[in-house]
């Protein structure tokens, strides 16, 4: 358990930004290795560059440990601990992902080449799991619509589908007998969702690339949506016509939407959402629990999005 004593500062707080990506430099100059073993970071991690992007939060940030060795990525276990735990062998590097479907130009990207290459952002933003816990995550990636915008949508392109890893010798939760999920995970946005400011794909976060324990080495992160639209280590989007199948719809379709944005007033079947425990407020003192908030605080920016429709039907 953590200590509830220890005062709390927001990681934005602790350095300036400049000067702890340059001290990162730094240090990576004078040997990564000698960074890696801090619990949850892949030994590999790089250090990356990123400017303060827009949507921030001022609220306290998760510490790192706790938003890489409590996860979510069934392909590893089902353990919250299971991800950061059974995902050394998995090779994030090289990596390519293939964007294709309804466009003008299909295109393979080196993944590698996009995270050195594009001009990446930090966004600190909250995530709140469908399962009713949440963290404040700094992500560090690019705008979803500034990947999309290169291949050239066609006109009749109305939804984006997307394919995570299926590395079974790599990935302990894809063999054996009992599996949770089908695979490979598959998620789906509506088109406007996908090219909105706010859909980020995140190559890192605390100022490094991804753990593999974290989705690496790139993921989707839509913050007015519960976490598990969130896909991680993403090998395929395509442009579809037609609203594509979702990994938790196809396994539990009365529990887990499509749409799945963020709503306190919308229970899931077996427990409420009008409360969150946010991971690292939670302890001996104090249950950590707060108010959910419409679209997890992102109303303003993606209310709109929904206008007309009836969302105390669309889990
Ligand atoms: N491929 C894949 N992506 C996934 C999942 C998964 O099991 N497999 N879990 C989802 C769920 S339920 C959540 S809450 C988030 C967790 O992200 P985090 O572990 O980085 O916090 O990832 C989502 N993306
Ligand atoms: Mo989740």
């Amino acid at each position: 358990m953590r200590s509830p004593i220890i005062p709390r500062i927001p990681y934005s707080e602790v350095t300036p930004k400049h000067l702890y990506l340059n001290r990162r430099e730094i240090m990576a100059g004078l040997g990564a290795a000698a960074l890696s073993g801090v619990a949850g970071t892949s030994a590999d991690a790089t250090p990356l560059k990123a400017a303060k992007g827009p949507f921030g939060t001022n609220e306290i940030v998760t510490p790192k440990k706790d938003a890489t060795t409590y996860n979510n990525f069934y392909e590893f276990g089902t353990d919250k601990s299971a991800p950061s735990a059974n995902s050394g062998k998995f090779k994030p590097l090289p990596w390519t992902l293939r964007v294709d479907g309804l466009v003008h130009k299909p295109r393979d990207f080196d993944v590698g080449e996009l995270i050195s290459k594009t001009p990446l952002e930090e966004r600190i933003y909250r995530m709140r799991c469908v399962e009713a816990w949440s963290m404040v995550i700094p992500w560090i990636g690019f705008p979803l619509a500034t990947l999309l915008k290169q291949v050239e949508p066609l006109g009749s392109a109305k939804y984006v589908a997307f394919t995570s890893v299926y590395r079974p010798d790599e990935m302990p939760g894809q063999r054996g007998l009992f599996q949770v999920l089908e695979w490979p995970y598959v998620e789906g946005l509506r088109l406007d969702e996908a090219m909105h400011p706010l859909t980020i794909l995140a190559v890192g976060l605390y100022g490094e690339t991804l753990p593999n324990a974290n989705g690496a080495p790139i993921r989707l992160v839509v913050p007015w949506k519960y976490g598990f639209k969130g896909i991680k280590s993403i090998t395929r989007i395509s442009f579809v016509e037609k609203q594509p199948p979702t990994t938790w719809n196809l396994m539990a379709p009365n529990e887990y939407g499509f749409y799945a944005n963020v709503n306190p007033e919308v229970d899931h079947p077996r427990w409420s959402q009008a409360t969150e425990r946010r991971i690292g407020e939670d302890g001996f003192f104090s249950s950590g629990r707060r108010k959910t908030l419409p679209f997890n605080g992102y109303g303003e920016q993606v209310a709109s999005l929904y206008a007309g429709m009836d969302l105390r039907k669309f889990y």
